[in-house]
């Protein structure tokens, strides 16, 4: 395999680094949570520039919190449970207005974990939808059920016109490079569960810390 092969999008790959996300204790890994955020921008990419504006800010995100988990405090970003004790412990995020500490790890993985709600939900209704469902339809009532209560009108706007061209659901399918549709519907099968685990056990934390609102 390439260097060419190595941009290719592969739902399995997605899958396994989920999987690496919960520890005995469920606590999630840092790594592997942004690990799989980086095989979803593969896929993201794959579908065109379209989409650009969307994997720029993901993209953004995930290297926020990779240069704190390389960085000189890195064993505190272990896990997201570690990240919020350190950061609260000592006065690194800004609570209720932005101030001196615009790029939390907290508020920075607080929009991809709202964002993973959103792959949640579209993921599901993919799982289930019939081969003649509409992509762009299922994504937009995903969007609208989750991530789009956080957006400006503005961004609700792009992501609208750029859901308009996704391709149908069997291409979709394709490009995630399973295998035929039943294998993929199987795969999700085993995929959502998973995702919507890691997703649960951040909500709660972030609940219990009073962090769902940080600006
Ligand atoms: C197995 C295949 C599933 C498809 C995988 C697709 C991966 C999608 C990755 C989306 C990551 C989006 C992160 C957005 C984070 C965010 O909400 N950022 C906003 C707030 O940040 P700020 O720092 O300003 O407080 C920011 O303003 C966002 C800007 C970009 C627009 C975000 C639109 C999000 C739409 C999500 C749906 C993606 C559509 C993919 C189609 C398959």
């Amino acid at each position: 395999a390439g260097p060419q092969e190595d941009q290719k999008f592969c739902l399995q790959e997605v899958l396994d680094t989920f999987k690496l996300c919960l520890s005995e204790k469920k606590d999630v890994y840092l790594e592997h949570y942004v690990a799989g955020w980086r095989g979803l921008v593969k896929f993201l990419n794959s579908l065109g520039s379209v989409f650009g504006f969307i994997s720029k800010d993901a993209v953004n995100k995930i290297n926020i919190l990779v240069t704190y988990l390389h960085g000189e405090n890195g064993s505190q970003y272990v896990t997201v449970q570690s990240m919020v004790k350190y950061e609260l412990d000592n006065e690194l995020v800004d609570l209720t207005k932005r101030g001196s500490h615009p790029e939390s790890g907290c508020r920075t993985l607080l929009r991809l974990h709202r964002a993973l709600r959103w792959l949640e939900l579209f993921l599901e209704r993919l799982r289930t939808s019939s081969e003649d469902s509409k992509t762009s339809v299922m994504c937009s009532e995903a969007y609208n059920e989750s991530l789009s209560q956080h957006h400006p009108w503005v961004v609700r706007k792009a992501a609208g016109m750029a859901f308009c061209v996704l391709p149908g659901r069997p291409a979709f399918l394709e490009v995630m490079n399973v295998g035929p549709p039943e294998q993929v519907v199987a795969m999700l099968g085993e995929a959502v569960p998973l995702i919507s685990e890691v997703y649960q056990i951040t909500e709660e934390l972030y609940a219990q810390q009073n962090l769902l609102d940080l600006p």
